[in-house]
């Protein structure tokens, strides 16, 4: 089934706690408002739905400030979820709270075991190919660990590295179509997207690049206007999301959802 990388019958959501401003960030703008979060968090939800999804928004983990961002908890391939380790210390109870969630609504289940860790928001999939950024948060031993469960499930797992002040590989890049990539200028230098189209996010609008291709929609963070004209020119169906609040703790639109079929 070609194009099963960005075609999703299911997302499962995580509601954002009020705990959200603690969540972490590289460099403080002030904190995030939990009830606009919440509001922004219900037009992504809406607009998932919209794009032919069923969507399923857990509660809100208090405990957790960073669990609105379900991405880095998982990868979802071919209906399993394998669990992965996250990175950031204070994060790493947010997989194991999804375990039961998993096991509900999965075709199956791995868990990476390992000395090392990956986020989600590191992983770029095509439809045969796993690309893992290395990152603050994922780790070489990490993304080696996670070859096996990918190639069990039929994919190659490719490894590169994020630039340094980048937190995730997809905070700078988004997969659009098979065959293109909406990438920053310092991600692509590097040759990671080498073979693919890569249409260049323009400058001074580099927040733009965590966009989410979701069946027949671009989703793109809103205020980006640069970003939108580009794609929409490129034949795109382009939804322009809120993503105020997110921004201010280091989050975008892939983070918000872990996308799958059944
Ligand atoms: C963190 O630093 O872990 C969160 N504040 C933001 C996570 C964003 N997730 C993603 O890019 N996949």
């Amino acid at each position: 089934m070609p194009g099963h990388s960005f075609t999703f019958s299911h997302a499962l959501c995580r509601a954002p706690s009020n705990s959200i401003v603690e969540g972490l960030r590289a460099n403080d703008h002030g904190n995030p408002n939990a009830g606009i979060f919440r509001e922004e968090h219900e037009v992504y939800v809406a607009a998932l739905r919209e794009a032919g999804a069923e969507v399923v928004v857990l509660d809100a983990l208090e405990a957790y400030p960073d669990s609105v961002f379900i991405e880095d908890t998982a990868l979802c391939l071919k209906g399993v979820a394998i669990c992965l380790q996250q990175g950031a210390e204070t994060r790493r109870g947010e997989t194991k709270a999804l375990h039961s969630v998993f096991e509900e609504k999965m075709q199956g289940v791995l868990h990476l075991e390992s000395d090392g860790f990956v986020d989600g928001g590191d992983i770029l999939c095509t439809d045969d190919t796993v690309m893992v950024g290395l990152s603050s948060r994922t780790t070489e031993q990490g993304a080696s660990d996670l070859a096996p469960l990918v190639e069990q499930l039929g994919y190659k797992l490719k490894v590169f590295n994020t630039p340094e002040a980048v937190l995730h590989f997809k905070t700078a890049s988004a997969l659009l179509d098979n065959e293109t990539i909406f990438s920053t200028k310092e991600l692509s230098a590097s040759g990671c997207f080498d073979g693919f189209n890569i249409i260049d996010v323009p400058e001074g609008e580099e927040a733009a690049a965590n966009a989410l291709r979701f069946n027949d929609t671009v989703f793109l963070s809103a205020g980006h206007p640069k970003s939108e004209d580009l794609l929409d020119q490129r034949g795109y169906t382009v939804i322009p999301i809120p993503t105020s609040q997110a921004a201010l703790v280091d989050g975008g639109l892939s983070c918000m959802s872990l996308r799958y079929s059944t």
